[in-house]
């Protein structure tokens, strides 16, 4: 197998490049390095200090005797996709390449706009790609399970039978998301359907959940390959960034009531969906979804879980919720696709959340404090054009 990795050099894309080179696929990595500016932007860096893609890919090849290509530059650069497609010559496409954060992506209108361009202009240079240079190419997208937001009914795979006056009818499922960012996921999923169903491209929307953990058994090889691990509001996910603050000390700063319940997903889990996904391509024409979790909690559960891993010590903190979403829902999500290509999921225990605290224990002193609490707020819109 040859598999094209867009967005490789980032949190999940690195560790499943070398996830799949380790199951013997050849296997590009496609990266603009643009995460690493918005950590200069933000004034943040990973909590795990990783090291170039250069560096990671030569101390692979060291290790194992196997070689990752890498193509820096930028999906929105359509001439750029066009050659690495047409010299790669994939047979899957795994796109992880996107502005990935909901906070970044509410801060003002700059960068609600960096957001949905980047996304949605990216995903479509790739569809034309694959379209032109090789149809049969099979696209595994990562979606987000936020496209759907928290429907009042139970949430499918992708689509859903309706019957409407009589009459039956297969649709998208319908889709409610709480920001830019995931609203772009959602303008991706409609795309990518689009291309399927009248070029008749093949692909796979992996719409996954919130993900924790930083090592894989690959990046635990050698420090070197270490992926990056984001802990601030903006790109902190929620489970990551309680683990450090209980290890910190700091309380844990569940918003509003943490009744909101979301779909979680080990890393190691994440990188295994992928090649399962690969492995198993979607049909020609075939517009394939999966939900992508393991298992689904509140907010508040996931605070208390950690929280008891240090009884009497960690606290937990309700904070003003600086987003707008519902936090007492209904929440029944439908994920039986990947288990049916064999998934053996990891379900997070004691022993997971402990497993964490080495890493951040190690790298304590890297913590910018101030970058923990929550700035960005979702109900007032700002304008960052001079009036
Ligand atoms: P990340 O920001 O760490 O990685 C994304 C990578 O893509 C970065 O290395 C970035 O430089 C690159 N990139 C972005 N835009 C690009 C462009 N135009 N051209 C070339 N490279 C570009 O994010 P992540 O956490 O690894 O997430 C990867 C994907 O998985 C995203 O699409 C995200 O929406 C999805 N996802 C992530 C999570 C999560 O909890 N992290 C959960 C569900 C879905
Ligand atoms: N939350 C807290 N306290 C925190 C951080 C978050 O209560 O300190 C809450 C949020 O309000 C939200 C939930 O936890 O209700 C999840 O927040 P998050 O920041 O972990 O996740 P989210 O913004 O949804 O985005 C992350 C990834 C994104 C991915 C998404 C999957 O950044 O790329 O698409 O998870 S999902 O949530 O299923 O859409």
């Amino acid at each position: 197998m040859r598999v094209l990795v867009l967005g490789g050099d980032g949190y999940l894309g690195w560790p499943t490049a070398l996830h799949l080179s380790d199951t013997g696929a050849e296997v590009g990595v496609v990266d603009n390095f643009l995460r690493r500016r918005y950590d200069d932007e933000m004034g943040v860096d990973s909590l795990v200090p990783i090291e170039s893609l250069e560096v990671r890919t030569d101390v692979w090849h060291d290790l194992t005797g196997r070689r990752i290509e890498t193509f820096v530059g930028d999906l929105v650069d359509a001439e750029f996709l066009f050659d690495v497609v047409r010299r790669f010559r994939p047979d899957t496409i795994v796109h992880f390449a996107e502005q990935r954060s909901a906070p970044y992506s509410m801060i003002d209108r700059a960068h609600a706009v960096h957001t949905q361009h980047n996304n949605v202009i990216g995903n479509l240079n790739l569809l034309y790609a694959i379209a032109e240079i090789d149809p049969s190419i099979h696209l595994v997208k990562l979606g987000t399970m936020g496209e759907y937001g928290t429907p009042n009914i139970d949430i499918e795979e992708g689509w859903l039978e309706i019957e409407h006056k009589g009459r039956r009818d297969r649709v998208m499922f319908p889709k409610r998301p709480n920001s830019f960012y995931h609203l772009s996921k959602v303008h991706d999923s409609h795309n990518i359907e689009f291309a399927c169903r009248i070029w008749g491209l093949r692909a796979t929307d992996l719409n996954q959940g919130v993900v924790y953990g930083q090592q894989t058994p690959q990046t635990e090889r050698d420090p070197r390959l270490a992926t990056r691990f984001d802990y601030d509001a903006v790109f902190g996910t929620v489970l990551n960034r309680f683990v450090i603050q209980a290890v910190l000390g700091e309380p844990l700063t569940v918003y509003g009531s943490g009744g909101q319940t979301r779909g979680i997903i080990d890393i190691r889990d994440t990188v295994e969906c992928i090649r399962l996904a690969a492995a198993n391509p979607a049909e020609p024409g075939e517009f394939r979804v999966f939900n992508q979790l393991t298992e689904s909690m509140s907010v508040h559960e996931m605070a208390k879980a950690v929280a008891d891993t240090f009884p009497g010590i960690v606290e937990v903190e309700n904070l003003e919720n600086p987003r707008v979403e519902a936090d007492s829902h209904y929440y029944n999500v439908v994920f039986t696709g990947l288990p049916s290509l064999g998934l053996q999921p990891h379900r997070l225990s004691d022993t997971l959340i402990t497993s964490l605290f080495p890493v951040v224990e190690q790298h304590r002193e890297r913590v910018n404090h101030a970058a923990l609490s929550p700035t960005v707020r979702w109900s007032s819109p700002s304008n960052d054009l001079a009036t």
